[in-house]
């Protein structure tokens, strides 16, 4: 694998040896398949890349909830209140593990948060899409989980353990969200023809912005070629999209739905579906800050930040408080 990516992309991924020793020691591990653990040496520019790719898939799940959130109070029934409530509770879990998991590589949570604030840190792009009818809850339960089931199962194998553990459980949950949203649609569309018409119309919103979640197609992604040299991705971006296109597509033909692309056709000779193109103007202009609920999203977790201060303020006096009547009282002893 490694020796591949040398070839695929010799202009910046460095061969063993042009490594210092050190460094090549940590690539030979990473080679055999070792995890690599908080303590260890790593080269900088790993510890910077897993910060990143880490920090952003914590805010994605942070943001994440609020889509769905906007649906708790108009779910339509009281169990289905019930579902949509522990998932959304589940996204907020999935984001604590990886903040502890992006702490141990030397950033604090609040540097994480400020990046997310100043728009610094990215979170995925699927996030800045409306949430229009009860049909879309449904549609990210089976395409956005689906999706990220697909990136996230590999990430299980990444080669820094904190991460690939945390991924563990967070893989567990999805699956249970992404039946639950295949559920909902399952229902609906043998409902009324209204209802059905409402998921065919939220699958025809929520399709290409799926697709897109996977990143940019391989050759304009920048960070592929060594994110995979050194096991933090063990799939491209195209990899993954057409695994979950190949999985989804028979998914929709089950509930009876057009995939909204005309180029899509299965080929038999690759075992798999051609399939058309995601606009890359509107993924590029979505993880610039433009897409339709960017200023919302982030409106609404500065907001959060704001209003949780004086709740900060006052763990931070009793902590100060606490840990001074401890001093005092070893003093006397
Ligand atoms: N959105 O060179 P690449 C979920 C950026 S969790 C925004 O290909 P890389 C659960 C990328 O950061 C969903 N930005 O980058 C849930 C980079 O910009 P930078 C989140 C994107 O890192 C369900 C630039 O484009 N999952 O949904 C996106 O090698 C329901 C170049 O891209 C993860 O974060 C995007 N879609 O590959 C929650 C999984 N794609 O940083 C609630 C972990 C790319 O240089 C409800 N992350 N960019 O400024 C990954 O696997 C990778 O980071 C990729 C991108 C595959 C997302």
């Amino acid at each position: 694998m490694y020796a591949q990516m040398v070839k695929t992309d010799a202009a910046r991924i460095k061969g063993l040896d042009e490594m210092d020793p050190q460094e090549r020691v940590f690539q030979q591990r990473i080679d055999t398949g070792q995890k690599i653990e908080p303590k260890e040496w790593m080269p900088e520019a790993y510890r910077k890349t897993l910060i990143r790719q880490i920090s952003q898939h914590a805010h994605s799940e942070i943001v994440g909830q609020l889509p769905e959130g906007n649906w708790i109070t108009r779910a339509p029934t009281l169990e289905r209140k019930a579902i949509l409530l522990a998932k959304v509770q589940d996204e907020a879990g999935h984001g604590l593990y990886l903040y502890c998991a992006a702490e141990t590589l030397g950033i604090s949570r609040d540097q994480m948060y400020e990046q997310l604030h100043s728009g610094k840190a990215k979170y995925s792009s699927i996030f800045n899409y409306p949430t229009l009818s009860w049909a879309d809850i449904g549609a990210i339960g089976w395409l956005v989980d689906g999706a990220a089931i697909m990136n996230q199962v590999p990430l299980q194998r990444c080669s820094y353990g904190p991460y690939a553990r945390a991924m563990v459980r967070i893989c567990k949950e999805e699956s249970f969200h992404q039946r639950q949203g295949f559920d909902i649609l399952a229902k609906m569309v043998r409902g009324t023809p209204a209802q059905k018409e409402m998921v065919q119309d939220a699958l025809d919103r929520w399709w290409w912005p799926s697709l897109m979640m996977f990143g940019p197609s391989d050759d304009a992604s920048v960070h592929s070629a060594q994110s995979m040299a050194w096991k933090i991705k063990q799939n491209s971006n195209d990899e993954l999209r057409q695994k979950f296109v190949d999985q989804t597509v028979p998914q929709a033909e089950y509930l009876g739905l057009t995939v909204p692309d005309p180029d899509l056709k299965w080929n038999e000779e690759k075992g798999g579906y051609d399939f058309g193109e995601p606009d890359w103007s509107e993924f590029f202009e979505v993880i610039a800050g433009n897409g339709p609920c960017n200023a919302e999203r982030l409106g609404a977790r500065r907001k959060a930040w704001g209003d949780g201060t004086w709740f900060r303020d006052g763990l931070t006096a009793h902590a100060e408080k606490v840990a001074a009547r401890r001093a005092k009282s070893v003093a006397a002893e």
